[in-house]
Parts: structure tokens; sequence; C-alpha cells
């Protein structure tokens, strides 16, 4: 870099959909057949097309994951549905460093984060465009579409903080975000 030198940034975000785009931005996303076991209705899970689209994470990884100081950015959209009554949500994890926290914010659309201490608490903020979320550190996280639009939300988490997915697989969120007379509701989930 020349001393004195103004640069266009690597990265920037489409003002369209939020979309990172850039320089070295990883893209994934999540279809109805790589949720297995997320939901409570396997019916109703099994009846959907296996192609279909549930979210799409783009994520900007400037250091190594695991490096201590560094920071993630993240754009997670997720689809409206449901599976059954239970909306279309993200897998959900703790922090494998569990003591790391995160922010999330509404970017787009209406939804739930969903929140469960490591004693099995579960409760939910609502996610609107601009609101904002600090996630303590040993809190699992996921969240939910609630609205008829996609739900855009931003992420930032610190690059040691690592994915725990495992808890979730075995053992679920605590309660279950359903729609119930037409409103979103948490509900204590069958144990699995
Ligand atoms: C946010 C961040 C990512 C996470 C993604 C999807 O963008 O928290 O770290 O991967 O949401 O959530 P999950 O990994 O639980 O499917
Ligand atoms: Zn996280």
């Amino acid at each position: 870099m020349l001393h004195n030198s103004i640069l266009e940034p690597s990265q920037s975000l489409n003002k369209e959909n939020w979309y990172l785009q850039g320089e070295g931005i990883i893209h994934s996303e999540k279809r109805i057949k790589n949720l297995k076991g997320i939901f409570d209705n396997d019916d109703a899970f099994n009846k959907l097309d296996p192609e279909m689209l549930v979210y799409n994470v783009q994520a900007h990884l400037p250091v190594k994951e695991g490096t201590p100081g560094g920071l993630f950015f993240g754009t997670t959209t997720i689809q409206p549905g449901k599976v059954g009554n239970e909306y279309f949500m993200t897998h959900g994890h703790f922090h494998a460093n569990g003591d790391r926290g995160e922010y999330y914010w509404g970017v787009q659309g209406e939804g739930m984060l969903i929140l469960m201490d490591v004693n099995r608490m579960t409760w939910a903020e609502r996610m609107f465009p601009g609101s904002l979320h600090y996630i303590n550190s040993n809190i699992a996280h996921r969240v939910a579409n609630t609205g008829t639009s996609p739900l855009i939300f931003g992420a930032c988490w610190v690059s040691d903080a690592g994915h725990d997915y495992e808890e979730i697989e075995q053992h679920g969120f605590s309660s279950r975000l359903i729609e119930q007379n037409k409103k979103p509701c948490l509900i204590d989930s069958k144990s699995k």
C-alpha cells in the first residue's frame, strides 16, 4: 500500500439485496435437504421439495478462522416459508469458544432472533429493519423469518468464536417458534 494513497474498498454491500460483493466473499446456502432434523414436523418436511432454498449466507472472513482478535462479517437471507406451522429458520449454533459474543441486526423483512442459554431457557427478540441484537456469550442463536418476504440480517462475530452445531443437532432448542392464530409464538419443544 502506498503512503497517502486513497483506495476503493475491496468489498461492499449491494443496496438492493444487501449481498456482499467484492474480493474473497464466501457464499453458502442451505436447502431443505440440508436441514433434516431441524424442524419438528417430519411429514410436512418430507413433502417439501428437497431443493427448496431456505437461506443463504455471504461472509467476509478476512483472517483464518480461529485467529484471535479478527472480525467476520456476514449477510444472511432467509426465504419466507414454513414446515408445517414452524417458520423457516437458520440451523442455529452456540459458539465453539462459548465466551465469544456476536452482533446481529435486521436489514429487511420481519423475523425473530431465538436465543437459548446453557440451562436451555429460550426467549426471542423481534427483528425488523434497523433492529440491533447483541448476542451474549454462551447463548445459542438462530433466526426465523416470520414475514411474507425474504428476511435479511447482518452479523458480525469474532474470528475465534467458531460454530458448535452439535448441541443443537442433538437436542434442538428447548422451544420452537410456530405460527398460532396468525402470530409467531414460542412453545416448548417435544424432547428429542
Ligand atoms: C450469521 C452468522 C454466521 C452463521 C449464519 C447462519 O450470518 O451467525 O456465523 O453461520 O448466520 O447461521 P447458522 O450457521 O446457524 O446456520
Ligand atoms: Zn454465532
